[in-house]
C-alpha cells in the first residue's frame, strides 16, 4: 500500500471501512470517532447517541434504554443490537461505518460476526483506547451528562471492566486490534490514531 494512502486529498477511502471504537467510559470515543468519521469520509454510528436520541423523544425504545443509563447499566444486547441492524442497511453504511461504543458485551460481538458475515462486510480494525480511572473520571463530572453522575460513573466503569473489557482479547486473538492511549488533548490523540492507521497500511 503506497504511503500516501491515507491522504485524504489524494485518497479519500481507505482501506479502513469498518471500524470498531472501544474504551471505557469518558475514553474519547464519540470524540475521535467524529474526527475520523471527517477525515476518512465514512458514516459514524454511536449506539450511545442512538440511545440518547430515543430518550429524548420518548419512544418505547427510548423508555426501555433510560432505565438502563440513568442507573450506569448497559441497555440489554437485543435493545442495542435492533438499533445497529436497523442503521447498517442505511445507504451511507454501505461503503464503510465507524462504530463507535458498540459492541460492548460478548454476546453483541457475536452477534455482530455473524450480521456482517451475512453482509459480507468484515471489520477492518478495532481501535481501543485507554485512558487511567482518575483522568476518565474529572473529563465526565465536567461533562456532566445525566448518567455523568459520581455513582453511575463508578457503576459504569465496574461495567466496562466485567462486560466490555473482555472484547480486547476477543479482537486481539482475531489480529484486528490496536491499542491507543486517550489520554493528552483530543488532537494528541487523534495523531495517535492517524499513525497507527498509516502504519496497518504502509
Ligand atoms: P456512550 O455514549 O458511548 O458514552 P461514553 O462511553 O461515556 O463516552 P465516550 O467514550 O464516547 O466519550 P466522549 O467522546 O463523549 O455511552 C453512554 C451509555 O449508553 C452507556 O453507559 C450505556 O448505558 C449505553 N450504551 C451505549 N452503547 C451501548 C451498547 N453497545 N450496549 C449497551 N449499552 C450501550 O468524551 C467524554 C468527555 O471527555 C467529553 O466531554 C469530551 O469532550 C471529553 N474528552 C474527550 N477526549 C478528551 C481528551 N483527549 N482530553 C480532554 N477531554 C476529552
Amino acid at each position: 500500500m503506497a504511503p500516501d494512502a491515507l491522504n485524504p486529498v489524494l485518497r479519500p477511502l481507505t482501506p479502513f471501512m469498518r471500524i470498531v471504537f472501544l474504551g471505557p467510559p469518558g475514553s474519547g470515543k464519540g470524540t475521535q470517532a467524529e474526527r475520523l468519521q471527517d477525515y476518512l469520509h465514512v458514516a459514524h454510528l454511536s449506539t450511545g447517541e442512538a440511545l440518547r436520541r430515543a430518550v429524548t423523544a420518548n419512544t418505547a425504545l427510548g423508555r426501555e434504554a433510560d432505565r438502563f443509563m440513568k442507573l450506569g447499566h448497559l441497555v440489554p444486547d437485543d435493545v442495542v443490537f435492533g438499533v445497529v441492524a436497523e442503521r447498517i442497511v442505511d445507504k451511507d453504511c454501505i461503503p464503510g461505518c465507524l462504530f463507535d461504543g458498540f459492541p460492548r458485551t460478548v454476546p453483541q460481538a457475536e452477534a455482530f460476526d455473524r450480521l456482517l458475515i451475512e453482509r459480507r462486510t468484515p471489520l477492518d480494525l478495532v481501535i481501543a483506547l485507554d485512558a487511567t480511572e482518575p483522568v476518565l473520571t474529572e473529563r465526565l463530572l465536567s461533562r456532566g451528562r445525566p448518567d455523568d453522575k459520581p455513582d453511575t460513573i463508578r457503576e459504569r466503569f465496574r461495567q466496562y471492566a466485567e462486560q466490555t473489557e473482555p472484547l480486547l482479547d476477543y479482537y486481539r486473538e482475531r489480529g484486528i486490534l490496536r491499542q491507543i492511549g486517550a489520554e493528552g488533548t483530543p488532537d494528541e490523540v487523534f495523531e495517535r490514531i492517524r499513525a497507527t492507521l498509516g502504519r496497518v497500511t504502509s
